[in-house]
């Protein structure tokens, strides 16, 4: 139960028009995300909600960038806890990277160290199914 809320919050943080493209962040083009195209895609959402900034999320900022895609940010409240590693009250680019990497792992379904279009395609269904 646990890991699967923390697998929506996960995913929630990957949320956004992107992951509706068919390989968002795929830098070299080969049609796969590399775990080093996941962390830097995961970075750029990131800093794509940090309002004030400042290289880190806060938490409110999460909140905001759940509410601004229409979800109640309730998980984020519940979850923060679990995702701040160091509970400084701010996720950093250190600790997305860490929860990218998992986020990946669990992803990676044929662990061959990349994600591919059916892997992208079952974790955009996974959300859809939520
Ligand atoms: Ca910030
Ligand atoms: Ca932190
Ligand atoms: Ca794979």
């Amino acid at each position: 139960m646990y890991k699967s809320v923390f697998a929506s919050v996960l995913l929630a943080l990957a949320a956004g028009p992107a992951l509706a493209q068919p390989s968002p962040g795929d830098a070299n083009g080969d049609g796969k995300l590399a775990l080093t195209e996941f962390l830097t895609l995961q970075r750029q959402r990131m800093l794509a909600n940090d309002a004030n900034q400042d290289g880190k999320l806060a938490k409110a900022e999460m909140v905001a960038a759940a509410k601004a895609q229409g979800r109640s940010g309730l998980q984020i409240d519940i979850f923060w806890g679990m995702i701040d590693g160091d509970h400084d009250g701010f996720l950093t680019a250190a600790e997305v990277d860490k929860l990218s990497a998992r986020s990946f792992a669990r992803l990676d379904k044929n662990k061959d160290g990349t994600l591919d279009a059916a892997e992208i395609a079952a974790a955009r269904q996974r959300r859809a199914s939520r």
